[in-house]
Protein backbone atom coordinates (compact mmCIF):
# COMPACT_ATOMS: atom_id res chain seq x y z
CA UNK A 1 0.00 0.00 0.00
CA UNK A 2 1.58 3.12 -1.29
CA UNK A 3 -0.61 5.73 0.07
CA UNK A 4 0.71 9.55 0.23
CA UNK A 5 0.17 11.64 3.44
CA UNK A 6 -3.28 13.48 3.67
CA UNK A 7 -7.12 12.57 4.50
CA UNK A 8 -6.86 10.12 7.61
CA UNK A 9 -8.75 6.74 7.10
CA UNK A 10 -9.88 5.31 10.25
CA UNK A 11 -10.91 1.98 11.40
CA UNK A 12 -14.42 1.72 12.31
CA UNK A 13 -13.61 -0.69 15.10
CA UNK A 14 -11.14 0.76 16.95
CA UNK A 15 -11.36 4.43 15.75
CA UNK A 16 -7.53 4.08 15.23
CA UNK A 17 -5.63 5.81 12.30
CA UNK A 18 -4.70 3.14 9.83
CA UNK A 19 -3.59 5.71 6.67
CA UNK A 20 -3.23 8.59 5.59
CA UNK A 21 -4.72 9.07 1.71
CA UNK A 22 -4.22 12.44 -0.28
CA UNK A 23 -7.46 13.67 -1.61
CA UNK A 24 -7.64 14.78 -5.52
CA UNK A 25 -7.54 18.37 -6.22
CA UNK A 26 -9.44 19.66 -9.43
CA UNK A 27 -6.36 20.22 -10.99
CA UNK A 28 -5.31 16.26 -10.47
CA UNK A 29 -8.97 15.20 -11.64
CA UNK A 30 -8.48 17.38 -14.82
CA UNK A 31 -5.13 15.36 -15.20
CA UNK A 32 -6.53 12.02 -14.81
CA UNK A 33 -9.57 12.36 -17.00
CA UNK A 34 -6.66 13.82 -19.61
CA UNK A 35 -4.58 10.33 -19.28
CA UNK A 36 -7.94 8.38 -19.55
CA UNK A 37 -8.93 10.47 -22.96
CA UNK A 38 -5.81 10.02 -24.60
CA UNK A 39 -5.63 6.10 -23.25
CA UNK A 40 -8.61 5.86 -24.71
CA UNK A 41 -8.29 5.84 -28.33
CA UNK A 42 -5.75 2.74 -28.00
CA UNK A 43 -7.60 1.07 -25.15
CA UNK A 44 -11.16 0.61 -27.67
CA UNK A 45 -8.78 -0.69 -30.48
CA UNK A 46 -7.08 -3.56 -28.47
CA UNK A 47 -7.86 -6.71 -29.97
CA UNK A 48 -11.11 -8.44 -28.02
CA UNK A 49 -9.06 -11.39 -27.29
CA UNK A 50 -6.30 -9.24 -26.17
CA UNK A 51 -8.67 -6.92 -23.71
CA UNK A 52 -10.56 -10.26 -22.48
CA UNK A 53 -6.55 -11.97 -21.19
CA UNK A 54 -6.63 -8.15 -19.30
CA UNK A 55 -9.25 -8.99 -17.52
CA UNK A 56 -8.99 -12.04 -16.86
CA UNK A 57 -5.30 -11.06 -15.40
CA UNK A 58 -7.07 -8.37 -12.93
CA UNK A 59 -9.26 -10.77 -12.35
CA UNK A 60 -6.17 -13.72 -11.25
CA UNK A 61 -4.03 -10.51 -9.56
CA UNK A 62 -7.21 -9.91 -7.27
CA UNK A 63 -7.93 -13.93 -6.64
CA UNK A 64 -3.96 -13.81 -5.62
CA UNK A 65 -4.56 -11.00 -2.97
CA UNK A 66 -7.57 -12.04 -2.04
CA UNK A 67 -6.56 -12.52 1.68
CA UNK A 68 -4.39 -9.02 1.42
CA UNK A 69 -7.99 -7.33 0.04
CA UNK A 70 -9.92 -8.32 2.85
CA UNK A 71 -7.66 -7.57 5.84
CA UNK A 72 -7.81 -4.00 4.33
CA UNK A 73 -11.59 -4.05 4.16
CA UNK A 74 -11.79 -5.18 7.27
CA UNK A 75 -9.40 -2.34 8.58
CA UNK A 76 -10.92 0.29 6.52
CA UNK A 77 -14.67 -0.59 6.81
CA UNK A 78 -15.44 -3.03 9.69
CA UNK A 79 -16.45 -5.42 7.56
CA UNK A 80 -16.57 -9.05 9.19
CA UNK A 81 -14.00 -11.24 8.06
CA UNK A 82 -15.55 -13.66 6.00
CA UNK A 83 -17.91 -11.02 4.58
CA UNK A 84 -14.99 -9.05 3.21
CA UNK A 85 -13.60 -12.06 2.03
CA UNK A 86 -16.64 -12.63 0.15
CA UNK A 87 -16.56 -9.21 -1.36
CA UNK A 88 -12.93 -9.28 -2.80
CA UNK A 89 -13.69 -12.38 -4.51
CA UNK A 90 -16.87 -11.21 -5.54
CA UNK A 91 -15.26 -8.51 -7.48
CA UNK A 92 -12.75 -11.25 -8.93
CA UNK A 93 -15.75 -12.64 -9.99
CA UNK A 94 -16.73 -9.79 -11.87
CA UNK A 95 -13.90 -9.10 -13.68
CA UNK A 96 -14.44 -12.97 -14.71
CA UNK A 97 -17.63 -12.63 -15.55
CA UNK A 98 -17.15 -9.22 -17.55
CA UNK A 99 -13.79 -10.77 -19.44
CA UNK A 100 -15.58 -12.94 -21.13
CA UNK A 101 -17.89 -9.88 -22.82
CA UNK A 102 -15.31 -8.61 -25.42
CA UNK A 103 -14.93 -12.19 -27.37
CA UNK A 104 -18.78 -12.09 -27.16
CA UNK A 105 -19.63 -9.05 -28.41
CA UNK A 106 -21.99 -9.04 -31.74
CA UNK A 107 -23.74 -6.55 -33.90
CA UNK A 108 -26.83 -7.05 -36.09
CA UNK A 109 -27.55 -6.52 -39.75
CA UNK A 110 -31.27 -5.66 -40.51
CA UNK A 111 -32.54 -6.31 -43.66
CA UNK A 112 -33.08 -3.03 -45.56
CA UNK A 113 -33.55 -2.16 -49.29
CA UNK A 114 -31.05 -0.94 -51.28
CA UNK A 115 -27.66 -2.16 -49.41
CA UNK A 116 -26.80 -3.31 -45.83
CA UNK A 117 -27.28 -2.02 -42.34
CA UNK A 118 -25.11 -2.66 -40.10
CA UNK A 119 -25.22 -2.16 -36.23
CA UNK A 120 -22.92 -2.58 -33.20
CA UNK A 121 -22.21 -1.16 -30.34
CA UNK A 122 -19.29 2.04 -29.74
CA UNK A 123 -17.38 2.53 -26.42
CA UNK A 124 -18.61 6.16 -25.16
CA UNK A 125 -15.02 7.65 -23.84
CA UNK A 126 -13.81 8.10 -20.72
CA UNK A 127 -16.26 6.83 -18.19
CA UNK A 128 -16.26 8.17 -14.14
CA UNK A 129 -17.35 5.69 -10.83
CA UNK A 130 -18.47 6.98 -8.24
CA UNK A 131 -18.58 4.53 -5.33
CA UNK A 132 -19.95 5.17 -2.09
CA UNK A 133 -18.23 3.45 1.61
CA UNK A 134 -20.82 0.43 2.00
CA UNK A 135 -19.37 -2.11 -0.40
CA UNK A 136 -16.19 -0.70 -1.72
CA UNK A 137 -14.81 -3.48 -3.87
CA UNK A 138 -18.17 -4.90 -5.14
CA UNK A 139 -19.20 -1.42 -6.50
CA UNK A 140 -16.11 -0.25 -7.90
CA UNK A 141 -16.16 -3.70 -10.03
CA UNK A 142 -19.42 -3.36 -10.70
CA UNK A 143 -18.82 -0.30 -12.40
CA UNK A 144 -15.37 -0.75 -13.74
CA UNK A 145 -15.42 -4.40 -15.22
CA UNK A 146 -18.16 -3.62 -17.70
CA UNK A 147 -16.98 -0.35 -18.60
CA UNK A 148 -13.50 -1.75 -19.04
CA UNK A 149 -14.94 -4.81 -21.17
CA UNK A 150 -17.06 -2.29 -23.44
CA UNK A 151 -13.96 -0.51 -24.02
CA UNK A 152 -13.52 2.70 -22.47
CA UNK A 153 -11.22 4.06 -19.82
CA UNK A 154 -12.44 4.44 -16.42
CA UNK A 155 -11.62 7.07 -13.36
CA UNK A 156 -12.81 5.17 -10.02
CA UNK A 157 -13.84 7.62 -7.34
CA UNK A 158 -13.74 5.73 -4.01
CA UNK A 159 -15.04 7.06 -0.79
CA UNK A 160 -13.58 9.81 1.41
CA UNK A 161 -14.08 6.92 4.00
CA UNK A 162 -13.02 4.06 2.34
CA UNK A 163 -9.83 4.27 -0.11
CA UNK A 164 -7.75 1.44 0.59
CA UNK A 165 -9.12 -1.49 -1.19
CA UNK A 166 -10.08 0.81 -4.26
CA UNK A 167 -6.11 2.36 -4.51
CA UNK A 168 -4.68 -1.67 -4.09
CA UNK A 169 -7.19 -2.73 -6.62
CA UNK A 170 -5.56 0.04 -9.06
CA UNK A 171 -2.24 -0.85 -8.24
CA UNK A 172 -3.28 -4.56 -8.82
CA UNK A 173 -4.39 -3.99 -12.66
CA UNK A 174 -1.29 -2.20 -13.24
CA UNK A 175 0.62 -5.53 -12.34
CA UNK A 176 -1.85 -7.18 -14.05
CA UNK A 177 -1.34 -5.08 -17.19
CA UNK A 178 -3.42 -2.62 -18.12
CA UNK A 179 -2.23 -0.05 -19.98
CA UNK A 180 -1.56 3.58 -18.31
CA UNK A 181 -4.63 5.29 -17.68
CA UNK A 182 -7.23 2.89 -19.08
CA UNK A 183 -8.32 2.47 -15.09
CA UNK A 184 -7.26 5.08 -12.55
CA UNK A 185 -8.50 5.29 -9.02
CA UNK A 186 -8.87 8.83 -7.56
CA UNK A 187 -9.55 9.19 -4.35
CA UNK A 188 -11.34 12.16 -3.27
CA UNK A 189 -13.69 14.63 -1.95
CA UNK A 190 -17.15 14.15 -3.11
CA UNK A 191 -17.78 17.66 -3.73
CA UNK A 192 -14.37 18.18 -5.31
CA UNK A 193 -13.39 15.51 -7.13
CA UNK A 194 -16.49 13.95 -7.52
CA UNK A 195 -18.24 16.91 -8.48
CA UNK A 196 -15.15 17.53 -11.26
CA UNK A 197 -15.89 14.58 -12.66
CA UNK A 198 -19.55 14.77 -13.27
CA UNK A 199 -19.12 18.18 -14.77
CA UNK A 200 -15.72 17.64 -16.85
CA UNK A 201 -16.81 18.22 -20.89
CA UNK A 202 -14.90 15.10 -21.56
CA UNK A 203 -16.46 12.61 -19.30
CA UNK A 204 -18.72 10.40 -21.44
CA UNK A 205 -20.70 9.27 -18.64
CA UNK A 206 -21.08 8.45 -14.93
CA UNK A 207 -21.95 5.59 -12.76
CA UNK A 208 -22.91 6.62 -9.49
CA UNK A 209 -23.88 4.27 -6.37
CA UNK A 210 -24.68 6.76 -3.55
CA UNK A 211 -27.29 8.51 -1.61
CA UNK A 212 -30.54 10.00 -3.34
CA UNK A 213 -29.95 13.59 -2.64
CA UNK A 214 -26.34 13.39 -4.13
CA UNK A 215 -27.61 10.98 -7.04
CA UNK A 216 -30.07 13.70 -8.59
CA UNK A 217 -27.71 16.67 -8.32
CA UNK A 218 -25.76 14.59 -10.31
CA UNK A 219 -28.39 13.68 -12.98
CA UNK A 220 -29.55 17.27 -12.80
CA UNK A 221 -25.62 18.19 -13.65
CA UNK A 222 -24.80 15.93 -16.25
CA UNK A 223 -28.34 16.93 -18.20
CA UNK A 224 -26.27 19.75 -19.06
CA UNK A 225 -24.28 18.06 -21.43
CA UNK A 226 -26.27 15.27 -21.62
CA UNK A 227 -24.24 13.18 -20.23
CA UNK A 228 -24.91 9.37 -19.69
CA UNK A 229 -26.25 8.79 -15.82
CA UNK A 230 -26.44 5.49 -14.23
CA UNK A 231 -27.31 5.82 -10.67
CA UNK A 232 -28.07 3.02 -7.67
CA UNK A 233 -29.52 5.17 -4.61
CA UNK A 234 -31.53 4.49 -1.61
CA UNK A 235 -33.96 1.73 -0.50
CA UNK A 236 -36.34 1.12 1.99
CA UNK A 237 -37.55 -2.09 0.88
CA UNK A 238 -39.79 -4.59 2.16
CA UNK A 239 -39.78 -7.92 3.74
CA UNK A 240 -43.73 -9.37 3.48
CA UNK A 241 -44.48 -12.52 5.46
CA UNK A 242 -47.62 -13.49 4.82
CA UNK A 243 -50.04 -16.06 7.32
CA UNK A 244 -49.15 -19.48 5.40
CA UNK A 245 -45.35 -18.52 5.33
CA UNK A 246 -43.09 -20.78 7.03
CA UNK A 247 -43.10 -18.54 9.69
CA UNK A 248 -40.02 -20.09 11.49
CA UNK A 249 -37.47 -19.52 8.65
CA UNK A 250 -39.21 -16.04 7.51
CA UNK A 251 -38.46 -15.22 11.25
CA UNK A 252 -34.78 -16.50 11.50
CA UNK A 253 -33.61 -14.96 8.12
CA UNK A 254 -35.17 -11.87 8.71
CA UNK A 255 -32.21 -10.48 10.72
CA UNK A 256 -29.87 -11.28 7.83
CA UNK A 257 -32.24 -9.42 5.29
CA UNK A 258 -31.45 -5.94 7.47
CA UNK A 259 -28.51 -5.99 9.39
CA UNK A 260 -26.25 -7.46 7.06
CA UNK A 261 -23.12 -5.28 6.89
CA UNK A 262 -24.96 -3.32 9.73
CA UNK A 263 -27.97 -2.37 7.60
CA UNK A 264 -25.36 -0.19 5.75
CA UNK A 265 -27.08 -2.00 2.77
CA UNK A 266 -29.39 -0.41 -0.21
CA UNK A 267 -30.94 -3.68 -0.46
CA UNK A 268 -32.08 -4.09 3.38
CA UNK A 269 -35.31 -5.47 4.31
CA UNK A 270 -35.73 -2.64 6.88
CA UNK A 271 -39.71 -2.91 6.57
CA UNK A 272 -41.23 -5.78 7.76
CA UNK A 273 -44.89 -6.11 7.12
CA UNK A 274 -46.94 -9.06 8.98
CA UNK A 275 -50.00 -10.48 8.09
CA UNK A 276 -52.16 -9.49 11.18
CA UNK A 277 -52.99 -13.30 12.36
CA UNK A 278 -49.39 -14.35 12.76
CA UNK A 279 -48.08 -10.92 13.64
CA UNK A 280 -47.51 -11.58 17.48
CA UNK A 281 -46.13 -15.32 16.97
CA UNK A 282 -43.72 -13.95 14.28
CA UNK A 283 -42.71 -11.31 16.76
CA UNK A 284 -41.66 -14.12 19.53
CA UNK A 285 -39.97 -15.54 16.97
CA UNK A 286 -37.98 -12.74 15.53
CA UNK A 287 -36.78 -11.74 19.06
CA UNK A 288 -34.21 -14.28 19.62
CA UNK A 289 -32.98 -14.55 16.45
CA UNK A 290 -32.31 -10.43 16.70
CA UNK A 291 -30.85 -11.05 19.96
CA UNK A 292 -28.85 -13.98 18.84
CA UNK A 293 -27.06 -11.95 16.23
CA UNK A 294 -23.25 -11.88 17.22
CA UNK A 295 -21.94 -7.91 17.38
CA UNK A 296 -18.31 -7.59 17.79
CA UNK A 297 -14.81 -7.51 16.73
CA UNK A 298 -14.81 -7.99 12.75
CA UNK A 299 -11.51 -9.90 12.96
CA UNK A 300 -13.40 -12.66 15.13
CA UNK A 301 -14.68 -15.30 13.11
CA UNK A 302 -17.91 -15.38 15.15
CA UNK A 303 -18.87 -11.88 14.37
CA UNK A 304 -21.90 -11.58 12.42
CA UNK A 305 -22.22 -7.84 12.31
CA UNK A 306 -19.67 -5.14 12.77
CA UNK A 307 -19.56 -1.37 13.67
CA UNK A 308 -20.96 1.54 12.00
CA UNK A 309 -18.60 3.27 9.11
CA UNK A 310 -17.76 6.28 10.93
CA UNK A 311 -19.27 8.41 14.46
CA UNK A 312 -21.18 10.79 12.42
CA UNK A 313 -23.30 7.80 10.52
CA UNK A 314 -23.86 6.87 14.22
CA UNK A 315 -25.18 9.53 15.16
CA UNK A 316 -27.60 9.89 11.96
CA UNK A 317 -28.39 6.02 12.83
CA UNK A 318 -29.28 7.10 16.35
CA UNK A 319 -31.45 9.87 15.59
CA UNK A 320 -34.55 7.55 14.54
CA UNK A 321 -34.61 5.78 18.07
CA UNK A 322 -34.19 8.78 20.02
CA UNK A 323 -35.85 8.14 23.77
CA UNK A 324 -39.56 7.11 23.90
CA UNK A 325 -39.08 5.48 20.57
CA UNK A 326 -41.05 1.96 20.48
CA UNK A 327 -38.60 -0.54 20.72
CA UNK A 328 -39.71 -4.14 20.67
CA UNK A 329 -36.64 -5.05 21.75
CA UNK A 330 -32.47 -4.76 20.75
CA UNK A 331 -29.57 -7.16 20.36
CA UNK A 332 -25.95 -6.29 22.06
CA UNK A 333 -22.97 -4.01 20.72
CA UNK A 334 -19.70 -3.76 22.34
CA UNK A 335 -18.69 -0.90 24.78
CA UNK A 336 -15.82 1.26 24.22
CA UNK A 337 -14.04 2.18 21.05
CA UNK A 338 -15.52 1.57 18.01
CA UNK A 339 -18.92 3.12 16.10
CA UNK A 340 -21.42 0.41 17.19
CA UNK A 341 -25.27 0.16 17.37
CA UNK A 342 -26.75 -2.71 18.64
CA UNK A 343 -29.83 -4.73 15.99
CA UNK A 344 -32.95 -2.48 17.32
CA UNK A 345 -36.60 -3.69 16.38
CA UNK A 346 -39.25 -1.14 16.58
CA UNK A 347 -42.75 -1.30 16.32
CA UNK A 348 -44.27 1.97 15.29
CA UNK A 349 -47.73 2.81 15.70
CA UNK A 350 -48.06 3.46 12.28
CA UNK A 351 -46.59 4.26 8.69
CA UNK A 352 -46.25 7.95 9.37
CA UNK A 353 -43.11 7.38 11.90
CA UNK A 354 -39.63 8.65 10.02
CA UNK A 355 -37.99 5.23 10.82
CA UNK A 356 -40.43 3.51 8.73
CA UNK A 357 -40.81 6.17 5.70
CA UNK A 358 -36.64 7.41 5.49
CA UNK A 359 -33.40 5.10 4.45
CA UNK A 360 -31.74 4.53 7.70
CA UNK A 361 -28.43 2.57 6.88
CA UNK A 362 -28.01 1.22 9.98
CA UNK A 363 -29.22 -1.90 11.92
CA UNK A 364 -32.69 -0.81 12.78
CA UNK A 365 -35.82 -2.44 11.60
CA UNK A 366 -39.51 -1.10 12.19
CA UNK A 367 -42.43 -3.96 11.97
CA UNK A 368 -45.80 -3.41 11.13
CA UNK A 369 -48.82 -5.54 11.32
CA UNK A 370 -51.00 -5.86 7.71
CA UNK A 371 -54.33 -6.84 6.80
CA UNK A 372 -54.47 -8.55 3.27
CA UNK A 373 -52.60 -8.63 -0.08
CA UNK A 374 -54.00 -5.56 -1.20
CA UNK A 375 -52.77 -3.41 2.06
CA UNK A 376 -49.37 -5.19 1.81
CA UNK A 377 -48.87 -3.94 -1.58
CA UNK A 378 -50.34 -0.35 -0.68
CA UNK A 379 -47.72 -0.44 2.56
CA UNK A 380 -45.14 -1.84 0.49
CA UNK A 381 -45.53 0.85 -2.28
CA UNK A 382 -45.92 3.90 -0.21
CA UNK A 383 -42.21 5.18 -0.08
CA UNK A 384 -40.34 7.14 -3.13
CA UNK A 385 -37.80 4.31 -3.01
CA UNK A 386 -38.10 0.87 -5.34
CA UNK A 387 -34.96 -1.21 -5.11
CA UNK A 388 -35.38 -4.71 -3.03
CA UNK A 389 -38.13 -6.58 -1.08
CA UNK A 390 -38.82 -10.28 0.07
CA UNK A 391 -41.94 -11.99 -0.40
CA UNK A 392 -42.51 -14.63 2.55
CA UNK A 393 -45.49 -16.92 1.51
CA UNK A 394 -46.14 -20.58 0.60
CA UNK A 395 -48.35 -19.87 -2.51
CA UNK A 396 -47.29 -19.60 -5.85
CA UNK A 397 -49.92 -17.74 -7.27
CA UNK A 398 -49.70 -14.87 -4.14
CA UNK A 399 -45.53 -15.16 -4.33
CA UNK A 400 -46.04 -14.10 -8.54
CA UNK A 401 -49.07 -11.68 -8.05
CA UNK A 402 -47.45 -9.49 -5.19
CA UNK A 403 -43.87 -9.71 -7.08
CA UNK A 404 -45.67 -8.14 -9.61
CA UNK A 405 -47.31 -5.78 -7.33
CA UNK A 406 -44.26 -4.70 -5.48
CA UNK A 407 -42.83 -1.69 -7.44
CA UNK A 408 -38.88 -2.79 -6.91
CA UNK A 409 -36.33 -3.81 -9.83
CA UNK A 410 -35.33 -6.77 -7.16
CA UNK A 411 -37.20 -9.60 -5.47
CA UNK A 412 -37.25 -12.31 -3.59
CA UNK A 413 -39.31 -14.95 -2.70
CA UNK A 414 -38.81 -17.20 0.59
CA UNK A 415 -35.48 -15.55 0.67
CA UNK A 416 -33.56 -12.53 0.41
CA UNK A 417 -30.89 -12.55 -1.67
CA UNK A 418 -31.09 -11.49 -5.16
CA UNK A 419 -28.29 -10.49 -5.84
CA UNK A 420 -25.59 -12.40 -8.39
CA UNK A 421 -23.23 -10.86 -10.61
CA UNK A 422 -24.89 -12.24 -14.05
CA UNK A 423 -28.24 -10.84 -13.20
CA UNK A 424 -29.22 -7.74 -13.62
CA UNK A 425 -29.69 -5.26 -10.89
CA UNK A 426 -30.56 -1.57 -9.98
CA UNK A 427 -33.65 0.44 -8.84
CA UNK A 428 -37.02 2.49 -9.60
CA UNK A 429 -38.52 4.93 -9.20
CA UNK A 430 -35.95 7.07 -6.90
CA UNK A 431 -33.88 4.25 -6.29
CA UNK A 432 -31.92 5.19 -9.55
CA UNK A 433 -32.01 4.10 -12.83
CA UNK A 434 -30.03 1.89 -15.24
CA UNK A 435 -29.11 -1.78 -14.42
CA UNK A 436 -25.83 -2.94 -13.29
CA UNK A 437 -24.44 -6.66 -13.36
CA UNK A 438 -25.27 -9.19 -15.77
CA UNK A 439 -25.43 -8.28 -19.46
CA UNK A 440 -27.45 -5.08 -19.08
CA UNK A 441 -24.66 -3.55 -17.24
CA UNK A 442 -22.88 -3.58 -20.97
CA UNK A 443 -25.79 -1.43 -22.70
CA UNK A 444 -25.37 1.11 -20.35
CA UNK A 445 -21.69 1.63 -20.81
CA UNK A 446 -22.07 1.82 -25.07
CA UNK A 447 -23.87 3.68 -27.82
CA UNK A 448 -25.34 1.86 -30.41
CA UNK A 449 -24.04 3.01 -33.86
CA UNK A 450 -25.80 2.14 -37.42
CA UNK A 451 -24.08 2.42 -40.46
CA UNK A 452 -25.91 2.02 -43.81
CA UNK A 453 -23.81 0.84 -46.64
CA UNK A 454 -25.16 1.39 -50.21
CA UNK A 455 -25.33 -1.25 -52.81
CA UNK A 456 -23.79 1.19 -55.50
CA UNK A 457 -20.66 1.35 -52.76
O1 LIG B 1 -23.36 9.29 0.54
P1 LIG B 1 -22.89 10.20 -0.65
P2 LIG B 1 -22.94 9.39 2.10
C1 LIG B 1 -27.20 6.61 1.58
C2 LIG B 1 -27.38 6.18 3.01
C3 LIG B 1 -26.39 7.03 3.74
C4 LIG B 1 -26.52 8.32 2.97
C5 LIG B 1 -25.35 9.26 3.07
O2 LIG B 1 -28.68 6.47 3.43
O3 LIG B 1 -26.72 7.21 5.09
O4 LIG B 1 -26.66 7.90 1.63
O5 LIG B 1 -24.13 8.60 2.77
C6 LIG B 1 -19.51 10.99 -3.60
N1 LIG B 1 -20.48 14.99 -6.69
N2 LIG B 1 -26.28 5.75 0.84
O6 LIG B 1 -22.97 10.79 2.59
O7 LIG B 1 -22.52 11.55 -0.17
C7 LIG B 1 -18.86 10.61 -2.29
O8 LIG B 1 -17.56 11.13 -2.23
C8 LIG B 1 -19.95 13.79 -6.97
C9 LIG B 1 -26.88 4.71 0.06
O9 LIG B 1 -21.65 8.67 2.22
O10 LIG B 1 -23.94 10.07 -1.70
C10 LIG B 1 -18.91 9.09 -2.37
O11 LIG B 1 -17.85 8.63 -3.20
N3 LIG B 1 -19.76 12.84 -6.06
C11 LIG B 1 -25.91 4.10 -0.87
C12 LIG B 1 -20.25 8.83 -3.05
O12 LIG B 1 -20.57 10.06 -3.73
C13 LIG B 1 -20.12 13.09 -4.79
C14 LIG B 1 -24.50 3.97 -0.47
C15 LIG B 1 -21.41 8.50 -2.10
O13 LIG B 1 -21.52 9.51 -1.12
C16 LIG B 1 -20.70 14.33 -4.42
C17 LIG B 1 -24.05 5.11 0.31
C18 LIG B 1 -20.87 15.29 -5.43
N4 LIG B 1 -21.40 16.50 -5.19
C19 LIG B 1 -24.94 5.93 0.96
N5 LIG B 1 -20.97 14.30 -3.10
C20 LIG B 1 -26.36 2.92 -1.65
N6 LIG B 1 -27.04 3.16 -2.76
O14 LIG B 1 -26.06 1.79 -1.32
C21 LIG B 1 -20.59 13.08 -2.64
N7 LIG B 1 -20.07 12.35 -3.66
Amino acid sequence: MHAPAGHPVIDPATEEVVASVALASVEETDDAVARARAAFPSWRAVAPGERARLLRAVAERIDACIDELADLEVRNAGHPRAQARGEAANARDVFTYYAAAPERAAGRQIPVPGGWSVTFAEPLGVVGVIVPWNFPMPILAWGAAPALAAGNTVIVKPAELTPLTAIRIGELAREAGLPDGVLQVLPGAGPVAGERLVRHPDVAKIAFTGSTAVGKRIMAACAADVKRVTLELGGKSANIVFADADLERAAATAPYGVFDNAGQDCCARSRILVQRPVFDRFMELLEPAVKGVAVGDPRDPGTEMGPLISAAHREKVASYVPDGAPVAFRGTAPGGPGFWFPPTVLMPADAADPAFREEIFGPVVSVLPFDGEDDALRLANDTPYGLAGSIWTRDIGRALRVARGVAAGNLSVNSHSAVRYWTPFGGVKQSGIGRELGPDALEGFSDTKTVFLSDDT
